[in-house]
C-alpha cells in the first residue's frame, strides 16, 4: 500500500504527520528545484508554520526538466517522508506541506502564470549552482549561455530559473500585482545579491524599465541553507517502507543537523520562520562564507581526494585518519580568513563539521560532491587562496584540493579507469586535458587559465606554483600518499 491521505492514519503510529488540516491550506511559495535538498530542508520548516497555524504558505514545487519527482509524488498526494539518520538509528516523519508539482519543460506559460498568482509572496529557489546561468568566478549573466539566449526570445516559455522569475516578475508588473520575494537557497557566494545581479541584467536585456521596477521593488535576501543530503538510493526506500508499513515511492534522507539563517528583507511579507527554527538575521554574509569556506569547501577537498584515493563515500573517506586530518586542515586553514560576530564559537562549528561528516549511517557519495567543480571552486577554495595569499600565509592545503579537482576532471582515475564527471564545463576541460596530457607542469596552467573559474587568481605565481607541486605529488605518489604528505608536513 502506498503513501497517500487517503492512508496516512496506516502509518506506523510513531510516524510524525501533518498536524493540520491540508485541505485548508493555500499556496503562498513557489519552489523552483524540486530535488532532495529541498524537501529535506526548507519544506520542514514551512511544515513547522503550517503545523503552528499558518494556512497561506503551502508549498507548489517545480521541476525545471525531469518529470521524475511529479510521477512519484502526484500518485501520493505530494506526501513523502523525511528519514533522519543518526548513528543511534533512524526517525521518520511524514512532510505535508507540498501541495502541488510541476514540470516546467512541459508547460512554461502555466508555470509563469502560477509564479504571477497574487497569493505567491516567495519564489524559492534550489537549482544547483549551474542553474542561474552565470559566472560562477564574476558573479554576472552569462549572456551567451544557450538556456538565456533562448529564453530572451521566448519569454512566455522560458527554460531557466532566471528566466521564469523575469518572466513572472514581469506579468505581475503588467497586472499590477506586487512582486514575490526571491528566495534564493544555493551554495552561491553572498547568494541574494548574486541572483538579484543576475535577474536584473536578465530584465534589462528584456527592457531597461523592468530591470529598474525590479532593483526598486524586489527583495533578494542573502542565506545560509545547511543540511546533507545525499541522494535517495532503492535501498533506502526499502528501509523507509519498513518503517512506515506503507510504500513511499521518493522519501528524502538526511542528518539530524539544520540551519537556515535568513536575512530578514521580504518584500510580500513571509511566515514565522524564527518560531519554526530559522535565524533571521540583519547580515547573512559571515555565516554564509564560513559555511562556503568550512564546510563545502573540505566536502569538495574531500570528494575529489577520497574518490581519488578509491573511497566511495564522505563517511569511508573521514575513517582515513589521514583524510580526517585532511579535511581538519581544510577548515583550520579557511577560519583564518574569516570575520565572524562576537560569540561564534569556530572551533566548536569546526568540530561538528567533522562529526557530520563521520556519520557513518549517511550514504553520501564523494562522486556526488564532486559534481560541477566548475561552478563550487570559486565561492568554496578560491576565496579562502586568495584572502591566505594578500595575509601572506602558505596555500599548500587548498592547493591540492584544487589539483585533487583538476586530477579529477581529467575523467582517468589512478587506475586509469573512467570517471564520470559531471561538470558544465566538461568537455571544455576534457579538451584542455587531453592537450597537456597527464604531466602536472602542463595542465596545472592549462587549467588554471580557465578564466571563468579562476579568473584573474589563475595567472597569481604563487598559486600556480602549489597548484602545479600538489598535482605532481598526485601523480606521482597518488591521492592517498600525497594527503598523508601533506597532514604529516
Ligand atoms: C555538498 C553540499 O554536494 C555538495 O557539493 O558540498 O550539497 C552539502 O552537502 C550541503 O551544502 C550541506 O549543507
Amino acid at each position: 500500500m502506498r503513501l497517500e491521505s487517503a492512508t496516512l492514519d496506516r502509518l506506523a503510529p510513531r510516524i510524525r504527520r501533518p498536524a493540520y488540516d491540508r485541505s485548508r491550506i493555500t499556496p503562498g511559495i513557489v519552489h523552483l528545484g524540486l530535488g532532495a535538498f529541498h524537501r529535506a530542508h526548507q519544506a520542514v520548516v514551512i511544515d513547522d508554520c503550517l503545523a503552528a497555524g499558518a494556512t497561506s504558505w503551502g508549498i507548489v514545487g517545480a521541476s525545471l526538466r525531469s518529470p521524475e519527482t511529479r510521477d512519484a509524488l502526484a500518485p501520493q498526494d505530494h506526501l513523502y517522508t523525511v528519514a533522519v539518520r543518526a548513528t543511534e538509528g533512524t526517525g521518520h516523519r511524514v512532510i505535508g506541506a507540498l501541495l502541488d508539482s510541476v514540470v516546467a519543460r512541459e508547460k512554461p506559460a502555466a508555470l509563469v502564470e502560477r509564479m504571477a498568482d497574487p497569493g505567491i509572496r516567495i519564489v524559492s529557489l534550489t537549482v544547483t549552482e549551474k542553474g542561474y546561468c552565470h559566472t560562477p568566478q564574476t558573479g554576472d549573466l552569462d549572456e551567451r549561455h544557450a538556456d538565456v539566449i533562448h529564453d530572451l526570445n521566448n519569454i512566455d516559455a522560458p527554460r531557466s530559473a532566471p528566466g521564469f522569475i523575469v518572466a513572472a516578475l514581469a506579468r505581475r508588473r503588467a497586472l499590477g500585482i506586487q512582486p514575490f520575494t526571491v528566495l534564493c537557497c544555493d551554495n552561491l557566494a553572498a547568494n541574494g545579491h548574486t541572483v538579484q545581479r543576475i535577474v536584473t541584467q536578465f530584465a534589462a536585456l528584456r527592457s531597461k524599465d523592468l530591470g529598474k521596477w525590479i532593483t526598486d521593488n524586489v527583495a533578494f535576501p542573502c542565506t545560509m541553507v545547511d543540511r546533507i543530503v545525499p541522494e535517495t538510493t532503492d535501498a533506502d526506500r526499502g528501509t523507509v517502507a519498513a518503517a512506515l508499513g506503507l510504500r513511499d515511492a521518493w522519501p528524502v534522507m538526511t542528518e539530524p543537523f539544520t540551519q537556515w539563517v535568513v536575512e530578514d528583507r521580504f518584500c510580500a511579507g513571509r511566515p514565522d520562520l524564527a518560531a519554526a527554527g530559522v535565524e533571521l538575521v540583519t547580515d547573512v554574509k559571515p555565516f554564509e562564507l564560513m559555511k562556503l569556506r568550512l564546510l563545502n569547501a573540505s566536502h569538495s577537498a574531500l570528494a575529489y581526494l577520497g574518490y581519488l584515493a578509491g573511497y566511495e563515500t564522505i563517511a569511508d573517506t573521514m575513517q582515513d585518519p589521514h583524510f580526517a586530518r585532511l579535511g581538519a586542515r581544510v577548515m583550520e586553514e579557511a577560519a583564518v580568513t574569516l570575520t565572524m560576530p562576537a560569540g561564534t564559537d569556530l572551533a566548536a562549528y569546526r568540530a561538528s563539521l567533522l562529526e557530520r561528516f563521520s556519520n557513518p549511517a549517511l550514504h553520501h557519495r564523494t562522486w556526488q560532491i564532486a559534481m560541477d567543480g566548475s561552478q563550487k571552486l570559486p565561492q568554496r577554495l578560491l576565496g579562502a587562496i586568495q584572502d591566505r595569499l594578500a595575509m601572506n600565509l602558505p596555500i599548500a592545503t587548498h592547493a591540492l584540493a584544487v589539483a585533487g579537482w583538476m586530477r579529477y576532471v581529467t575523467a582517468r582515475d589512478e587506475q586509469d579507469r573512467a570517471i564520470d564527471v559531471r561538470d558544465p564545463l566538461a568537455a571544455e576541460i576534457a579538451g584542455l586535458a587531453r592537450e597537456a596530457g597527464p604531466a602536472a607542469e602542463r595542465l596545472a596552467p592549462a587549467l588554471l587559465g580557465v578564466t571563468k573559474v579562476f579568473g584573474p587568481l589563475g595567472a597569481e605565481p604563487r598559486l600556480r606554483e602549489a597548484v602545479t607541486a600538489a598535482l605532481g605529488r598526485l601523480y606521482k605518489q597518488g591521492a592517498r600518499r600525497a594527503v598523508e604528505t601533506l597532514v604529516s608536513a
